[in-house]
């Protein structure tokens, strides 16, 4: 969109701001719908690929950062602090930066977050605190203070993250004329499901869509708990960004699974990893692991027949964060390139001609 000045601007009659409201933003939201022909053919439907990690901290969470932040310097907030499996963190500490008055603290799960995303928040200047613990202690270590001190939490049980987030619908809304029959999420902290659901439904009541979404959220096999319909005490699973054993939006995701006649379901490490391989190689986008467990989970549902009676329907999958994230990984699942004499023969001899 030309003349794009971030997603405040753009939506700003659904959402809670005024003239007064600071705007921070680094021009967020406006990120492409990608249509996909290899998943489309694949899965028997229209499969469009809501390339989040396209936004400028590169992850969805510039939507609600821009929000949070926002609000908490019209409040006149000091410091801001965040739990974050290494996204938020990134995004809070950027936001904070831009915003020019406020520091930001984050917790991170000491080991568990991925290189890109650490780099991100120390160069940005947080103060960055690692804990001997995961993402639902440090979470909890940030309720206790923020709770307790003068401090604003931007972790996604601020509602104003919620309220950014959820125009990432109004944009799929607005890109297709209407909402799809399916849309595909990875589910983590929980938050961002239950913003896509906001957004869908207000868009209908503004009759800018006519229809609703059906909602169909994925959690890593190591840390489902919403699938297990128990707290997962030590959540494991590769991808990093959704390494949570007790999500703080769990009733609200529930409600949007069931509003929407949708599912929450799992899926394993290597069936991320087999869904992060296919959009690198056959539709040209990189993802972090975590992104990539929204397309695992359409896979998963096709081969169990699911889609069986909706040829052709619509379905947009989010992939939430950008492969560079997380170098490590896809440095690991690749074949390390060949090293060879600095000559034209040798080189042709390689590639085969
Ligand atoms: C790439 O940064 O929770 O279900 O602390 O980074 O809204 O939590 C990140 C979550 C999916 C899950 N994909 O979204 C954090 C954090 C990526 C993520 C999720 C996250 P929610």
């Amino acid at each position: 969109m030309v003349n794009w000045k971030g997603l405040i601007h753009h939506y700003r009659e659904y959402l809670p701001v005024t003239d007064q409201t600071p705007v921070v933003t680094l021009s967020e939201g406006n990120t492409p719908l990608i249509f996909s022909e290899h998943l489309s053919e694949t899965l028997g439907l229209n499969v469009y690929l809501k390339y989040e990690g396209l936004n400028p901290t590169g992850s969805f969470k510039d939507r609600g950062m821009t929000m949070a932040i926002s609000k908490a310097k019209e409040q006149g907030a000091k410091l801001v602090m965040c739990a974050s499996t290494g996204n938020t963190s990134a995004s809070a500490a950027a936001y904070a930066a831009k915003s020019g008055s406020l520091k930001c603290v984050v917790l991170i799960p000491e080991g568990n977050i991925a290189l890109g995303k650490l780099a991100q928040a120390l160069i940005h200047q947080a103060q960055v605190i690692a804990i001997k613990g995961n993402f639902d202690e440090a979470l909890n270590i940030v309720k206790d203070i923020t709770d307790n001190y003068p401090v604003e939490l931007v972790n996604s049980i601020n509602p104003f993250r919620i309220e950014g987030q959820k125009t990432a619908a109004f944009e799929i809304c607005d890109f297709l004329s209407d909402a799809p029959e399916f849309h595909a999420i990875p589910v983590g902290n929980a938050g961002n499901i239950t913003a896509y659901w906001k957004g869908y439904k207000e868009y209908k009541q503004h009759n800018k869509s006519q229809q609703l979404p059906t909602m169909l959220g994925f959690q890593a096999a190591g840390a489902a708990p919403i699938v297990l319909g128990k707290i997962v005490e030590n959540p494991e699973t590769i991808a990093t960004a959704i390494r949570i054993g007790n999500p703080a939006s769990w009733k609200a995701a529930e409600a949007a699974r069931d509003e929407s006649n949708g599912i929450i379901d799992s899926v394993t490490d290597d069936e991320i990893l087999e869904a992060y391989k296919i959009l690198a190689a056959h539709t040209g986008v990189f993802v972090e692991p975590a992104s990539a467990a929204s397309v695992a989970g359409v896979l998963k549902l096709h081969s169990q027949g699911y889609f069986d009676d909706h040829k052709n329907a619509r379905l947009v999958c989010t992939v939430t964060g950008h492969g560079l994230k997380d170098p490590n990984t896809a440095i690991k699942n690749v074949q390390e390139p060949v090293t060879m004499e600095a000559n034209v023969k040798a080189v042709l001899e390689e590639i085969g001609l």
